[in-house]
């Protein structure tokens, strides 16, 4: 039998979650009853897995798929059968995905080096300039820096976010639309019938937003850029090998609305929290710094670089491990079964996987789970570990397409941050609190940051 927290007549477990941190409610949840617990939501039951066995079980995809509901289905009024929110069913998904995965892999995501940097320095240029007194708010500049590049690397656009001081609009709008998507997807059918004064607002905020795509792509057909490194052309022109379709432009559309949601919120975020442990932990920040300093010296940052810097890349797995922007994960069970051999579950059932517990299981990271230990995955302990125990970019063949761009964006973020600057926190007293959307980052995280002698 799978334990749960004793239901209300009337409302289920409803009364257990809180509708402003819903994942601080599983967190809680699962140090109270365990690996493994129910929940019953209006006509829903979930079940949510909290350790390595439960969850390593659950990414077998004879038995369990991607499930698209609760809020990642509200999600859809926005960007509809495009990568993230499709069901693997969905004929879209498989030739976006066919079309789509080259595009983000390593010779193409190198392709965006240029448009990477021309971001990245702007916004460190426009820090050198305010100087070192400035507070910079950490998950605002990093949410600067994530959606300029998308905009740039994958369809050519400008947002300029670091040429104004309010976001541009289609930030907002994305904010806006994904925290009702969040509340959506958590309160009952009548509850949501109540919102259309929310309802409308959302809707002609989704339309604004898919209007500008649809410029943007109507502006690449009228001049056509032949040698543009950015994804517009081979999701116009590109055809799936398997049935030899293109993209159709309402499947453009979605996508690229679907890069911008699933993108820049958690790069963001997965920054915020890198430098929140790295300022809490100084030793782990002069163990990055080290390596920036031996591996660029005072040189420009070059692609080669990359594959050196790999302290900087286990600290921001390490950031992903202990408390990565995404915290849950949604399985569906293909049919009845048995998860780990043990807890029946039924194939309505929702299965939630509660990545921060997850990656914190002590049979798997020993006792100093909760401690930000980049080191853990030097020498081979990265490749030592068992199957599907770091799962931040999500499962199998709906993992994260984006993976490889994120990557790349962070670690020359970082690069470029640690060489030219010394970054402090403003406030040292500092303790992490959350900001709650779709993900997680952290809140009123502030910091200053000093160019460092001789480094201009
Ligand atoms: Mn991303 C899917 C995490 C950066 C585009 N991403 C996923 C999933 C996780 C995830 C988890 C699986 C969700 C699920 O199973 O429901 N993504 C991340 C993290 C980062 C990230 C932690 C940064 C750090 N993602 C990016 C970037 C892009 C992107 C950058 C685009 C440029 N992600 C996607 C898309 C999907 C996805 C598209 C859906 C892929 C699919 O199902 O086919």
């Amino acid at each position: 039998p799978i334990p749960q927290p004793p239901p209300s007549l009337l409302f289920g477990n409803v009364g257990d979650l809180d509708p402003t941190n819903i994942s601080a409610s599983m967190w809680h949840l699962a140090e109270v009853y365990g690996e493994i617990f129910k929940l019953k939501l209006g006509g829903r039951t979930l079940v949510v897995c909290s350790s390595y066995e439960t969850v390593n079980d659950c990414c077998d995809w004879s038995r369990f798929g991607k499930q698209v509901s609760g809020s990642l289905k509200e999600v859809r009024a926005l960007t509809g059968d495009g990568l993230f929110t499709a069901h693997t069913e969905e004929h879209n998904w498989g030739v976006a995905h066919r079309i789509l995965m080259p595009v983000f892999g390593p010779m193409g995501i190198r392709k965006m080096w240029g448009g990477m940097m021309d971001i990245i320095s702007q916004m460190l240029l426009r820090w050198d300039r305010f100087g070192p007194d400035n507070v910079l708010d950490t998950s605002a500049e990093f949410t600067d820096l994530t959606f300029d590049a998308i905009g740039l690397c994958a369809f050519g656009y400008r947002f300029n976010n670091f040429y104004s001081d309010a976001p541009h609009w289609f930030c907002t709008h994305m904010t806006d639309v994904l925290r009702e998507c969040g509340v959506r997807g958590t309160l009952l059918a009548v509850q949501n019938k109540l919102r259309f004064l929310t309802a409308a607002k959302t809707d002609a905020e989704i339309k604004a937003m898919r209007d500008l795509c649809n410029e943007i792509i109507q502006e690449r057909i009228r001049h056509p850029q032949p040698d543009s490194k950015d994804l517009l052309n081979p999701m116009l022109e590109g055809k799936d090998p398997e049935t030899g379709e293109k993209m159709t432009h309402k499947s453009v559309i979605n996508n690229m609305v679907t890069f911008l949601v699933a993108g820049h919120e958690t790069t963001s975020g997965t920054l915020s929290f890198l430098f929140y442990h790295l300022l809490k932990n100084p030793e782990k920040y002069m163990a990055v710094q080290e390596e920036v300093d031996r591996v660029l010296g005072d040189k420009p940052l070059e692609p080669k670089h990359l594959s050196e810097l790999i302290y900087v890349k286990f600290a921001i797995y390490e950031a992903l491990r202990f408390m990565g922007p995404i915290t849950m994960n949604s399985k569906g069970p293909k049919q009845k079964t048995r998860i780990a051999g043990k807890y029946e579950v039924e194939s309505d059932w929702q299965i939630l996987l509660n990545l921060k517990p997850f990656m914190r299981d002590p049979k798997v990271w020993g006792d100093d789970g909760d401690q930000f230990k980049p080191e853990r995955f030097l020498n081979g302990g990265f490749e030592r570990l068992p199957p599907n125990a770091w799962k931040p970019f999500g499962d199998g063949m709906r993992s994260c397409i984006g993976r490889g761009f994120a990557e790349q964006e962070m670690v020359m973020t970082v690069a470029l941050m640690v060489q030219n600057f010394q970054v402090e926190m403003a406030d040292p007293s500092y303790d992490l609190s959350l900001q709650v959307a779709l993900t997680i980052k952290p809140d009123q995280f502030k910091i200053k940051v000093r160019r460092r002698s001789g480094r201009d």
